[in-house]
């Protein structure tokens, strides 16, 4: 698959205000400052479509942007929605407890979401966080979603480390945006999720 077009159309802060769910989405989780952004930057080849900041925190809304692709001569169309990390400590408790109500509540009735991409920090791939987060998605009360683990930043780690990661992590998919690798892996995955055969 190929992306031929990408563009920001709106940011929310809850469902409320979400778009309708009249295409398949790909949602971006995973701990402020993972490289969710740089990630959707990456994949879109568009430099600074999605906000990334080397200071946490930096995307504090729930952001949808409108995909056009192109797999065997068929036009796709489908939605990315980057989302806050968790994990960011620079906010008071209330506003903290507001955002993971309202994203929460927005993970359950999101039925649009059809591929959650859950980023990992290649070299803290043992966050417990991170496990807890994973099973909190593979709990949510519907069927027919995937959930892939997405190890980022693999450019900041020796071959033989990334090598050892791969092993253990047979399943996942592993990337940099800063090298630009593992996006055709990712692309094949959300072509795969959003529009394969099963579908
Ligand atoms: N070396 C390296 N740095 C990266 C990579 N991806 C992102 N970064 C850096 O990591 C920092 C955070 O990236 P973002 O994409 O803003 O992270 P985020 O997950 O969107 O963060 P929040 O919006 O705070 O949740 C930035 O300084 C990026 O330049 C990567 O593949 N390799
Ligand atoms: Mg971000």
């Amino acid at each position: 698959m190929r992306i031929l077009n990408a563009e920001f159309i709106k940011s929310a802060s809850k469902s409320s205000e979400a778009l309708p769910q009249d295409f398949a989405e790909v949602a971006f989780l995973g701990r402020s400052n993972v490289g969710k952004s740089s990630l959707i930057n990456s994949l879109t080849s568009k430099k600074s479509l999605a906000k990334s900041s080397s200071t946490p925190g930096k995307t504090r809304l729930i952001n949808f942007f409108a995909i056009e692709a192109e797999e065997n001569g068929e036009r796709l169309r489908f939605r990315l929605v980057d989302l806050p990390g968790f994990g960011y400590a620079k906010v008071s408790k209330s506003e903290k407890e507001l955002w993971e109500e309202n994203l929460t509540r927005f993970l359950y009735e999101r039925a649009s979401i059809k591929l959650f991409l859950l980023l990992r920090d290649a070299r803290h791939p043992k966050m417990e966080i991170d496990d807890e987060v994973k099973e909190f998605l593979l709990g949510l009360h519907r069927k027919d979603y995937i959930v892939q683990e997405v190890f980022t930043k693999t450019d900041k780690l020796t071959k033989n480390e990334l090598a050892a990661l791969k092993r253990n992590k047979p399943d996942a998919i592993f990337i940099s945006s800063l090298s630009k690798t593992g996006m055709d892996a990712l692309l094949a995955k959300i072509y795969d999720a959003l529009f394969g055969v099963s579908k």
